[in-house]
């Protein structure tokens, strides 16, 4: 690897070496708890690197791409201070150009997962539009490796595919959720997420069909390297399995060409940039 060249003065960063592709400073295999107390400030004072709105660049190299980690939310302050803590570290030691979006859902309607990615993906890139990587992940899922690595590749990848909750091992062949990527060409490609899936359970399934339509295919970690803790958790209110999901999942084929990023509605109520991420709360509407 080329040694980078200093930094020097001036505002804008000059021409730095590209980031290696396997980048040097990962540990590997790490110890995730969720049992002490994860204060904010203490997470802040942990990452004085990371730009305000959760914004983080290499200094010594430049980045490939430039990632946009979308987390839906709403009620779940404390999941979201162990993923900051965890998660800002492992970013930062994968060299990664990234901001962090916290798609808050406003109100008690039914919760709405793939909604929110969509606005999430929209409102990023009216952010920032060098956003060419996009990773979804729930708040409550953190790597155990930091050699799984948050950016995209030629074809959608699957992070979270060894979770602690299904025995660290795959659910089904076709199993999506919990962490994906895709860039931004093909989260276009499949016209972004479905917006219909309202409560728990289905949409992931939707976003693998619109994959396997469009000619694509899963990339995925190796098995010992994409596993995962789940921040234990009960059910929430207003995000009920959704009955309808398993015959919305045989319909993929005919919805997706009017379902998705290029009609989705909705109305952004307040862009809040917090030190460690970026908060968006987004009246998305309830279900019909
Ligand atoms: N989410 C929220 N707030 C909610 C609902 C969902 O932030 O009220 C987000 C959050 O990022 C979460 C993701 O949506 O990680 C997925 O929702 P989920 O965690 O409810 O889904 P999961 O399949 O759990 O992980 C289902 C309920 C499990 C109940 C188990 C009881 N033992």
């Amino acid at each position: 690897i080329p040694e980078a060249p200093s930094a020097g003065p001036g505002p804008t960063a000059p021409l730095l070496a590209p980031c290696p592709d396997s980048p040097p400073g990962l540990v590997g295999r790490l110890l995730i708890e969720f049992t002490s107390p994860m204060p904010l400030e203490r997470v802040q004072r942990e990452n004085p690197g990371v730009l305000l709105g959760g914004r983080y660049a290499p200094p010594d190299c430049t980045p490939a791409q430039t990632v946009a980690v979308i987390i839906p939310f709403r009620h779940r302050e404390h999941h979201l201070r162990y993923w900051l803590h965890y998660l800002h570290p492992i970013l930062r030691r994968q060299r990664l150009r990234y901001g962090i979006y916290v798609i808050n859902q406003h109100g008690e309607d039914t919760f709405n997962r793939a909604k929110l990615l969509n606005v999430g993906f929209l409102e990023a890139l009216k952010e920032d539009a060098s956003y060419d990587c996009f990773i979804f992940s729930d708040v409550d899922l953190v790597p155990m490796d930091d050699r799984n690595l948050y950016r995209c590749g030629d074809q959608p990848r699957h992070f979270a595919i060894a979770m602690d909750k299904f025995g660290f091992r795959l659910p089904y062949a076709g199993y999506f959720g919990g962490v994906s990527g895709l860039s931004k060409a093909q989260f276009l490609r499949i016209n972004g997420f479905p917006n219909e899936y309202w409560g728990w359970g289905g949409e992931d399934d939707d976003i693998f069909n619109r994959i396997s339509l469009t000619g694509m295919k899963i990339s995925r970690p190796d098995i010992r390297i994409g596993r995962y803790r789940m921040i234990k958790h009960d059910r929430d209110k207003h995000n009920e399995p959704n009955p309808q999901r398993f015959t919305k999942i045989q319909n993929t084929k005919l919805t997706m060409k009017r379902d998705g990023i290029g009609s989705v509605r909705y109305q952004v109520l307040e862009v809040s940039r917090q030190p460690l991420f970026t908060n968006i709360t987004v009246d998305i509407g309830r279900p019909p």
